[in-house]
């Protein structure tokens, strides 16, 4: 399939942050592998001047998703921590670029960048129709975020070649896949951008 970028598209690169990754503190395995590719889609996205959205997860300390706090996860991205901070190899274009901090407030927890976030108001502004939606996890913030985006009436592409799940359960990327693509998402990869 080939999918010609335009004007109303945008990037969505989803929770790219050194806790997500291996050594962080709620590692995806494999997460920083898909830097590589996720680059390139920004560097195409930015050299035609089209947005991209870099959601990041942006907690309080005592963070109701956190242990001990009422919460499944280990503490991870804790504000103004080394942890919170996006992969160093992540290009993080000059202009056109925006991001989105997301369960910010301590009591509630938001997997989707739409969760209480401007996102959804800062793509309509722009006239954007379309999402490209990368990032890690799979089975949670780019689940959630990508159904967000077709609820709102976005259409959606999934970017298969940029995404890593954690499978707390085996098989929850496959999932979370079949679901995305089933309510309307279409997977491509970097190869069908024209
Ligand atoms: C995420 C678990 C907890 C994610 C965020 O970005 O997918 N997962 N908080
Ligand atoms: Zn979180």
């Amino acid at each position: 399939m080939k999918v010609k970028l335009s004007k109303r598209d945008a990037l969505i690169v989803v929770d790219m942050q050194k806790d997500f990754m291996p050594g962080g503190a709620l590692p995806v395995p494999e997460g920083d592998k898909i830097i590589p590719s996720l680059n390139k889609y920004i560097e195409r996205f930015a050299s035609l001047t089209l947005p991209v959205y870099f959601t990041r997860d942006w907690h309080p300390a005592d963070h109701i998703s956190f242990k001990g706090h009422g919460g499944i996860w280990p503490p991870h991205c804790v504000q103004n921590t080394k942890g919170a901070e996006f992969h160093d190899d992540l290009l993080i274009p000059q202009d056109n670029k925006f991001i989105i901090s997301k369960g910010t407030s301590r009591d509630f927890d938001a997997y989707s960048g739409f969760q209480g976030t401007i996102l959804e108001n800062l793509l309509k502004e722009r006239g954007i129709r379309r999402v490209f939606v990368g990032g890690v996890a799979t089975d949670y913030c780019v689940k959630n975020t990508v159904l967000g985006a077709l609820n709102l009436g976005f259409q959606v592409f999934l970017l298969t070649d940029g995404i890593k799940g954690v499978d707390v359960n085996p098989g929850d990327s496959e999932k979370a896949i079949d679901l995305m693509l089933s309510e309307g998402a279409v997977a491509i990869e970097l190869k069908d951008l024209d």
